[in-house]
């Protein structure tokens, strides 16, 4: 199967086949992990019938497939059951609000509970008799209200959720009360607008501890925390989240950010490759806020039908907030080091300028590896006018073509033999005036001599403290997704990658300096990475 199919991944979380795009209600419960997912049981296209798979785990990496949990059956979802949430309710009842596509094609919100709370993995699933629960407020298109988050209880002591909407061209988060959890009430004030932006989808809203890195329950409202609001925007399938005060105690419920949403590439994203519809739960088992996010294909559509599936999930990551308080730091889960294999080490390499190093001895298909590169000194470091900050621009084959001084250097994953095609995850540093930032790229442009394929170059900047010695890179290579972290997770960057070559064996790893100066590889370890299992089980 591996030959017939380079591109599905070996630990990544995939159905056995289809399309599949948004996690759904992810949550804890009772020792079990809960993963359900927007999928099409019909074909590897997003359909018209779309339902919530639904899949179970002990430890996020290890899945057992279950029957489809959630699908089309009533009026109120006829059309499509969307994304949606979990909360659980006081007692240990976990209940799931999602978005259901009504027969006039209206977006409401509706309720399903377990059917048996004894069976330990939740199978069947309950819809409420008197769904649809909420329906468009006004100044709401009806086709345009849609993914309900894990809701949280105000210090009133009801409950609150929020939900995705649009108006025009403005983007909006619509708040929504209840004592019960039956009637919802909205709020005239919307919980946020966005201007010329369309539609939010897929509000995701909780808190951060200031000073740990442990996840905090939902609800939880005092002056250890600060609060978090994801966003996800249709037009350019980005999330962005916003750090910020939250007062559920007011007349004037409010969620104040300390940033506004600006449109620039200055708005805080968890990642800055493909990476969408993110959701988070508060993994209570482990202290830890978790992340999903969808990571779409960037082949065709004729690629994906022929493929016989679509989409995947990232590897679950656990974030907090930086010392900082302005940005959320991420690391894959601790449970994916299980399927860590055979380990290959480089400890005090010099690469000098222009070289080139192979990482040998792994499956550089499938491998987990994390470099920490020893810098030269910063004064060095190429000067750049403020003006010329701009990701974009910087990775723009103009820029990337002038010779570096402290970088381009990285790792060239997924690659050939003789490196034509690679996919090359850099870092590069300039100084600006008395600061010093650095440039992280993903650059897809050669990651395969395939045609026909979206070969965008991914970049973010990030500031750097002038007395760093050492800068960190994390990858996860999976044969089609590469999912990297830079500096301990302070910034992310996942892509996909469709080598015509660099497949099974053939694929390669290295790490190399394009900068003038020379880097060192303190310290760096690979290892080839175990396939994950999944299992498949039916009811009938
Ligand atoms: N996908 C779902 C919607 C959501 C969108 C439908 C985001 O509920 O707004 O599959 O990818």
């Amino acid at each position: 199967i591996n030959s017939e199919q380079p591109y599905r991944t070996w630990y990544h979380f995939q159905p056995p086949k289809n399309w599949m795009n948004d996690p759904n209600g992810p949550m804890y419960y009772k020792g079990v992990y809960h993963f359900f997912y927007q999928y099409n049981p019909d074909g590897a296209t997003f359909g018209k019938n779309m339902v919530w798979a639904h899949s179970v785990s002990k430890d996020l990496i290890n899945w057992i497939h279950l029957n489809d949990a959630i699908t089309p059956t009533c009026a109120g979802d006829i059309n499509s059951c969307f994304s949606g949430s979990a909360t659980i309710l006081p007692g240990e009842k976990p209940v799931m609000l999602y978005t259901g596509i009504d027969e006039k094609r209206h977006q409401v919100q509706n309720l399903a509970t377990p059917k048996n709370l004894s069976d330990p993995y939740l199978r069947e699933w309950e819809k409420h008799p008197q769904n649809p629960l909420m329906t468009a407020p006004n100044e709401v298109e009806e086709r345009e209200f849609r993914d309900p988050s894990t809701a949280w209880k105000g210090k009133d002591g009801k409950w609150r959720v929020i939900i995705g909407a649009q108006n025009g061209d403005e983007g909006k988060v619509i708040l929504y009360k209840s004592d019960d959890f039956d009637t919802w009430i909205v709020d005239p004030n919307p919980f946020l607008v966005t201007e010329g932006t369309g539609v939010i989808e897929c509000p995701d809203f909780f808190p951060v501890y200031i000073n740990s890195t442990n996840g905090v329950d939902t609800s939880m409202e005092n002056s250890s925390v600060r609060h978090v609001l994801k966003i996800s925007y249709q037009r350019t399938h980005i999330d962005y989240y916003l750090i910020g005060k939250y007062v559920s105690d007011s007349d004037q419920e409010k969620f104040i950010p300390d940033e506004k949403y600006s449109g620039t590439w200055n708005d805080l994203r968890f990642d800055y490759g493909k990476f969408f519809a993110s959701k988070s739960f508060f993994d209570y088992a482990k202290n830890r806020r978790i992340l999903w996010a969808w990571v779409r294909e960037t082949d065709s559509r004729q690629d994906d039908i022929e493929k016989g599936w679509a989409g995947l999930q990232a590897i679950p990551r656990k974030f907090w907030l930086d010392k900082s308080g302005k940005q959320l730091m991420q690391w894959p889960i601790e449970e994916l080091e299980k399927l860590r294999d055979n380990q290959v080490s480089i400890t005090g390499e010099t690469l000098l300028t222009r070289s080139t190093l192979e990482v040998k001895g792994i499956t550089a298909s499938q491998v987990d590896v994390e470099v920490l590169f020893e810098l030269p000194d910063l004064e060095s470091a190429e000067l750049l006018d403020p003006s010329e900050v701009d990701p974009q621009v910087l990775s723009s084959e103009q820029y990337a073509s002038r010779k570096g001084v402290i970088g381009p250097f990285g790792l060239q994953a997924l690659a050939s033999e003789d490196q034509t095609e690679r996919t090359t995850i850099s870092f590069r540093i300039y100084r600006v005036v008395d600061r010093y930032i650095c440039l992280m790229c993903s650059d897809m442009s050669r990651s395969s001599l395939r045609q026909g394929l979206d070969k965008t170059i991914y970049a973010t900047i990030f500031d750097i403290d002038p007395s760093i010695k050492t800068i960190s890179l994390r990858s996860l290579i999976d044969r089609s997704i590469i999912e990297s972290f830079g500096d301990g997770g302070r910034a992310c960057i996942t892509s996909r990658a469709y080598p015509f070559y660099a497949i099974d064996r053939d694929a390669h790893l290295f790490v190399f300096n394009d900068g003038s100066q020379s880097v060192v590889i303190s310290q760096l370890n690979a290892w080839s990475m175990k396939q994950a299992e999944f299992g498949t089980e039916s009811i009938i």
